[in-house]
């Protein structure tokens, strides 16, 4: 097992260090079977400073009430920390406007709402909604439920054998199927992608459709401007980005959400109900009915805060190092295979397989030495069919990462090859 704190490796020989301190992130100190825990499945959820904890914290001890109800003082006040959290996100993305920020469950939510509205109000029989064999599951279910409701169909773009979107056959498809949205991920969550959206948010528009922007992955790890990007629909989480979990966020453009029907009925997303019918409340609140996940959004907003102290660009570099370092490690274990394209082309996460060890066999393995990675289909059921394999072992980098982490992972690996006698 490696020492987490220092490099044993002779390619480590510049270690790299974690971005964040470490004494933010206390559960990082903590032992798990008996061994120091190396954290790498920050894809699946990241870990949250005490910076998010404790805002959460003050706010539940001291301004707690139920927002755009009261008319005291308590609940000014938590209404106007939810406002400022909703804010900060704007800003954070650059939005035109915090109008445009919807929140929600997670990145899922903020999917099936679009399907649920936009596409239900303006899809008809026949119309296309394009894909790609890279998207989480998320960012297919949604649509595929959408078009049997409409009579619409779902096409996907193929990726290439070294993980890349395949951007011919994405042109041929933009002009063959017309499609009306687009709907692409701005970074695989299997294989570390960073397919080029903003040239495909350009195409697709070019060609008549609107392009929702899946940055469940990009958001936490890139910078991510949605009027450079100039997409109509982002979708992303809280939990991956230091955040609580129960909380996410829509943003659209403002013309497009007032022009979409809400999605869920209930208290706050209307102007006015009368028995036999209902007027909906402005932007964004005609999207959040009923209470919403109103400590966990003031946590987002810490989290915005705390990414934005680190800066965006530093942190996607930072996993770019350890991308490199991590690949160049693992590529050198006899048997080892990587899936995706080089690390200059992706972003934190790195998806291998180990000889004809199943996935899941090599997770618990790790496990048993500290290391948490995840294993298994990743959400992404059509790309492991893309590539013929049932599951992966993905790890997956943040800014507490280290290189010393890594190596701890490629020991324990080089271990799990004497295990399984491979
Ligand atoms: N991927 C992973 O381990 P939610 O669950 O709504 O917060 O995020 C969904 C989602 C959507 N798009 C992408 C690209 C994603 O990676 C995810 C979540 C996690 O890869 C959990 S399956």
């Amino acid at each position: 097992m490696a020492d987490v704190t220092a490099p044993r490796h002779a390619m480590a020989a510049s270690a790299i260090a974690a971005l964040a301190p470490r004494s933010d992130f206390p559960i990082l100190a903590r032992q798990v079977n008996g061994k120091p825990l190396v954290f790498l499945d920050s894809a699946a959820s990241s870990q949250k400073p005490t910076a998010v904890l404790e805002a959460m914290n003050q706010f539940a001890t001291t301004s707690y009430a139920n927002i755009h109800r009261g008319a005291y003082a308590l609940s000014e006040e938590a209404t106007r920390a939810y406002e400022r959290a909703r804010k900060s996100v704007a800003k954070f993305i650059n939005a035109r406007s915090a109008r445009e920020v919807i929140f929600t469950r997670n990145a899922t939510e903020s999917i099936n709402l679009v399907a649920r509205t936009w596409a239900e109000a303006n899809l008809k029989p026949g119309d296309v909604i394009l894909a790609t064999e890279m998207e989480h599951h998320s960012n297919i279910v949604p649509w595929q439920l959408a078009a049997a409701r409409v009579g619409a169909t779902v096409a996907y773009v193929p990726v290439t054998d070294s993980g890349e979107l395949d951007m011919a056959a994405y042109e041929r498809l933009l002009e063959q199927r017309q499609p009306r949205l687009v709907a692409i991920t701005q970074m695989s969550n299997v294989l570390g992608t960073l397919p080029p959206v903003g040239e495909i948010v350009a195409k697709a528009h070019a060609a008549g459709a609107l392009a929702l922007v899946d940055g469940a992955q990009s958001v936490p790890h890139l910078p991510v401007d949605v009027r450079a990007l100039d997409c109509d629909f982002l979708a992303f989480s809280g939990h991956k980005m230091l955040g609580p979990s129960g909380i996410g966020v829509l943003w659209a453009r403002a013309e497009i959400l007032e022009a979409m029907p809400p999605f869920l009925g209930g208290g706050d997303m209307i102007r006015e109900v009368t028995l036999e019918g209902s007027t909906w409340n402005d932007l964004p609140w005609k999207f959040e009915a009923g209470t919403p996940a109103i400590i966990e959004a003031i946590g987002l907003g810490a989290a915005v805060a705390y990414l934005t102290a680190l800066g965006m660009e530093r942190v996607h570099a930072h996993e770019r190092a350890l991308t490199a370092y991590a690949m160049e490690r693992l590529a050198a274990i006899p048997d080892l295979t990587l899936y995706g394209p080089p690390a200059d082309r992706r972003g934190g996460v790195v998806s291998f397989t180990l000889g004809d060890i199943h996935a899941h066999d090599l997770a618990t393995l790790l496990d048993g030495e500290g290391v948490a990675v995840r294993a298994g289909h990743h959400c992404a059921q059509p790309l492991m069919e893309r590539y013929r394999i049932p599951a992966t072992a993905r790890a997956s980098f943040y800014v507490y990462t280290t290189s010393a982490e890594i190596d701890a992972l490629a020991e324990a690996l080089e271990r799990a090859r004497a295990v399984f006698a491979l």
